[in-house]
Order: structure tokens, then sequence, then C-alpha cells
């Protein structure tokens, strides 16, 4: 078994090979992925957020690192969707406008997929119309948005209120999440859900498809 704290230091230095070469090691001696994922590289992402605030890190360390982490995930994410079943209800997920951060986005969508639900991923950068267009096109019924920045979580209110405006927001479940936001910020903006990680994402869409 491959010493899992040089995956933590792996993905904080921004070594992608090496980060990518003990994730391949630890899954083919049994390591269950989100063991990977939750216990080792999210605190790394965790550390790196918190030397970049320190100015002990700027933003091409931060590049790096988000490097590593995504080579990792790249092999981890067909497991995760892996485990799914039957969909359980169509999912538009996104980050939004103005947000370029994808990576706790990218996980939510890989788990809600392992989770048995159709995922259509908007990206990043997602406009209150897009995600609209979704609901109206595709026939979304949950909508998942993601920020990570506390300048880009106004952008979730405004979608809820576009949602309201197009006369659309009682065909879905709106769940959000990201670093910066609470359950309070949600019942704030009548977000139907929050949840402060990807597992949680997956109980919560179960649960609105459920009510
Ligand atoms: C990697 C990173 C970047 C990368 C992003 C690469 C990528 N492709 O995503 C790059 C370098 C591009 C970047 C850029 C910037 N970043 Co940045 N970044 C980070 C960092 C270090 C890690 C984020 C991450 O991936 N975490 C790991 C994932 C797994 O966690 P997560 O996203 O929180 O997701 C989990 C949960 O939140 C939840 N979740 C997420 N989404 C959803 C959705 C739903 C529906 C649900 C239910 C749950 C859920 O589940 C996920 C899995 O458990 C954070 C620090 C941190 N610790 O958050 C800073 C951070 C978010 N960035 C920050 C800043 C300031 C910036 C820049 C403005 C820097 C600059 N000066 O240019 C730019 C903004 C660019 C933009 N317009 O978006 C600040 C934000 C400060 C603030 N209060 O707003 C942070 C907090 C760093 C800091 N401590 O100062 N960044």
């Amino acid at each position: 078994m491959p010493d899992l704290k040089l995956l933590y230091e792996a993905v904080v230095n921004g070594d992608a090979k090496a980060s990518l070469a003990i994730t391949q090691q630890a899954l083919a001696e049994g390591v269950d992925p989100l063991i990977l994922v939750n216990e080792h590289m999210v605190p790394a992402m965790d550390e790196v957020g918190r030397r970049f605030e320190a100015n002990e890190f700027f933003v091409p360390e931060l590049l790096i690192a988000a490097r590593a982490m995504k080579a990792s995930l790249e092999v981890i994410r067909p497991l995760l969707i892996a485990r799914g079943d039957k969909p359980a209800g169509r999912v538009a997920i996104g980050t939004v406008k103005g947000d370029l951060h994808d990576i706790g986005k990218n996980l939510v969508a890989s788990l809600l997929e392992g989770g048995g639900f159709e995922v259509i991923d908007l990206g990043v950068n997602v406009t209150p119309e897009k995600f609209i267009e979704t609901v109206n096109l595709k026939q979304a019924n949950i909508i998942a948005m993601s920020a990570l920045l506390t300048t880009t979580m106004p952008a979730m209110k405004s979608t809820i209120e576009a949602l309201k405006s197009a006369g659309v927001r009682d065909r879905v479940k709106v769940l959000i999440g990201g670093a910066p936001i609470t359950q309070k910020y949600a019942d704030e903006i009548g977000a139907d859900g929050y949840s402060e990680n990807a597992v949680g994402a997956v109980a919560l869409a179960k649960k609105a498809v459920a009510t």
C-alpha cells in the first residue's frame, strides 16, 4: 500500500505525475476512491488555499495543484460513476457566472452520476439563462450550482430569481454548494438544499426527487 501522505504532498506541491502514480497504485490495491478524495486530496487543496491566503502560494501554485488533483480525479471519476444504477433524476450542474473553479463541481457531478442521476454538466461561468434553457429544453428537475468565490455567490441568488421570472422555479429543486456557502445563505436565497461536500450532495438530490 502506498503511503497516502505522499498523495497529499503531491497535490500540495502540484506534482501531477506523482499524484497520478500514487492514486493508480492505491486503487490497484483496493483503496476506496472516496477515501483518496476526502481524506487526502481535499485536505491538500485546503492546505493550498491556506498557503495562498498566507501569501506563501500564488495563482501559478494554485493552478499546478489543481492540475495534480485533476490528474488523479481522471482515474477516480469512472470508478465513482460506475457505482450508480438507473437514473434517479436529471441534474443540470454548473459553476455560476464569473466563477471558474470546477474541481468541486466535477466531483459532485461524478458522485451524482454514481448515485444514479443523469447529469448535464454545463461547465463553469454558467449564466442564469443557460440554467433556464436546460430546464426548458432538457427537462432537468434539479439544478446544482457551485460557487467558490464570495464575489460570485450572489449569482446563485440571481439565478433563483431568474428561474422565478421565467416561470420554471416550481419545476426544479435548487441545490447549492461550494466553500463559502452555508445553510444560512441557502435559506436566505430560497435554495432547496445545501451540502458542504459531494457525498452530501447525492443525499440531498435523492431527497429532492423524493419530495
Ligand atoms: C484550485 C483553486 C483555484 C484554481 C481553480 C482550478 C479549477 N479548475 O477549479 C485557479 C487557479 C483557477 C483559481 C483561481 C482563482 N481563485 Co481560487 N482557489 C483554489 C483552491 C486552492 C482550491 C479549490 C478546490 O478545488 N477545492 C477542492 C474542492 C474539492 O473543494 P470545493 O470546490 O469546495 O468543493 C467541495 C464542496 O464545496 C462541495 N461542493 C462544491 N460545489 C458544490 C455544489 C453543490 C450543489 C453541492 C451540494 C456541494 C458542492 O463539494 C465539493 C466536494 O466535497 C481554493 C481554496 C479552497 N480551499 O477552497 C482557492 C480559492 C477558492 N480561490 C480564491 C481566489 C481569490 C481565486 C482568484 C480570484 C485568484 C486570483 N487572484 O486570480 C481566482 C478566481 C478565478 C475565477 N474567476 O474563478 C479564494 C477565494 C476567496 C474568497 N473568499 O472569495 C480561495 C478560497 C483561496 C483563498 N484561501 O484565498 N483558484
